[in-house]
């Protein structure tokens, strides 16, 4: 068996990225590496159901959502190169008393919806960079998600996998279990076209025209306007959504919808879209709002604003676009 290298080593080799994006890389994985543990306790750590609380989103809060976020504030506050924080968990940003270095946006548990029910779920985190010489404001977490310097994920699910990409490309490592992440997929391309989609099929009726004609276009399969059938997937959970992608392409759609006009779509940009979208983009595949609007170009106003996704394989976000 050939032996795989490890985070650390890997890091070692990446020449190219910050020594202090490395650190803050580190922290993050070491701290999913504790939450996979506890998610995968489940009801042993009594650690499933409601919390009994609603958070800044408006979202019951599950005690996972809370266990997970502490877990990761205290990681990134202990780490030197952290100068401030945001999660989907807290109303505001936190600052850790360090200037310089970088900013993390992340959710701690994405896909909450799934958890009681043993479903994957995932820890999604953006790294930014932070001002120097002052401490941080909520300002300086409204950065248009191109300028990200690194970003990832982690999928408790079957494995648990560990997706990152610093300055280019795309790797995932896989926890053993000892705890180490071993790198098992040295390059990561999502394939240009692909006869799978993922969405909500049942907030249908709250479509924009585009997105039903899309949608209705898959529907009829071979007899229809694209000449192939197609197949369906929604696991809910973004991570796994947007994993399935990475390893076999397809196209995953959160678009705009009628329902509240003051919340164009469900994900949130700075710690959900722009982190799986430099991700997608640095994978071969395309990020957008429309199919067109690329996500990495939005100047963030807020920090817990949603925004449409439609992402995945470039030829496929493409025909939304061109709808
Ligand atoms: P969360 O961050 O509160 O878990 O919400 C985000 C999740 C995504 O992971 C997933 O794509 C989406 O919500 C599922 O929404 P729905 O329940 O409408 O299918
Ligand atoms: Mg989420």
């Amino acid at each position: 068996m050939t032996t795989l290298i490890d985070l650390a080593g890997y890091l070692a080799a990446e020449q190219a990225a910050d020594e202090a994006v490395k650190d803050v890389v580190a922290t993050v994985a070491a701290a999913c590496v504790q939450i996979s543990r506890v998610v995968a306790s489940g009801a042993i750590s009594g650690s499933l159901g409601a919390a009994g609380v609603v958070n800044v989103q408006d979202e019951e809060q599950k005690k996972l959502d809370i266990i997970t976020n502490d877990i990761l504030r205290d990681a990134l506050k202990g780490c030197a190169a952290v100068a401030g924080l945001a999660s989907e968990e807290l109303e505001e940003i936190e600052t850790t008393g360090r200037q310089g270095g970088f900013l993390v946006t992340f959710d701690p548990l994405d896909g909450s919806s799934n958890i009681d029910v043993n479903v994957s779920v995932g820890t999604i985190f953006s790294i930014l960079p932070a001002p120097a010489g002052r401490t941080p404001t909520e300002a300086d977490f409204l950065q248009p998600g191109r300028g990200q310097a690194a970003a990832g994920y982690a999928v408790y699910g079957p494995q648990t996998m560990l997706v990152l990409t610093l300055s280019t490309g795309v790797v995932a490592f896989t926890l053993d279990a000892s705890g180490a992440w071993l790198l098992t997929h040295g390059q990561v391309a999502i394939p240009a076209d692909t006869a799978e989609f993922a969405i909500n099929m049942s907030n249908q009726r709250h479509w924009a025209e585009p997105v039903r004609r899309y949608i209705d276009g898959c529907l009829q399969g071979k007899a229809g306007p694209r000449g192939k059938n197609f197949n369906m997937r929604w696991v809910a959970s973004m991570v796994a959504d947007v994993h399935r992608i990475l390893m076999r392409g397809g196209i995953f759609l959160y678009p705009w919808d009628s329902r509240e006009p003051d919340k164009p779509g469900k994900l949130r940009l700075l710690y959900e879209a722009n982190p799986m979208s430099l991700i997608v983009e640095r994978a071969g595949g395309k990020a957008t709002t429309d199919g067109q609007a690329a996500i990495l170009d939005i100047q963030a106003t807020k920090l817990h604003q949603r925004v449409p996704v439609v992402l995945g394989s470039a030829n496929e976000v493409a025909q939304v676009g061109a709808g």
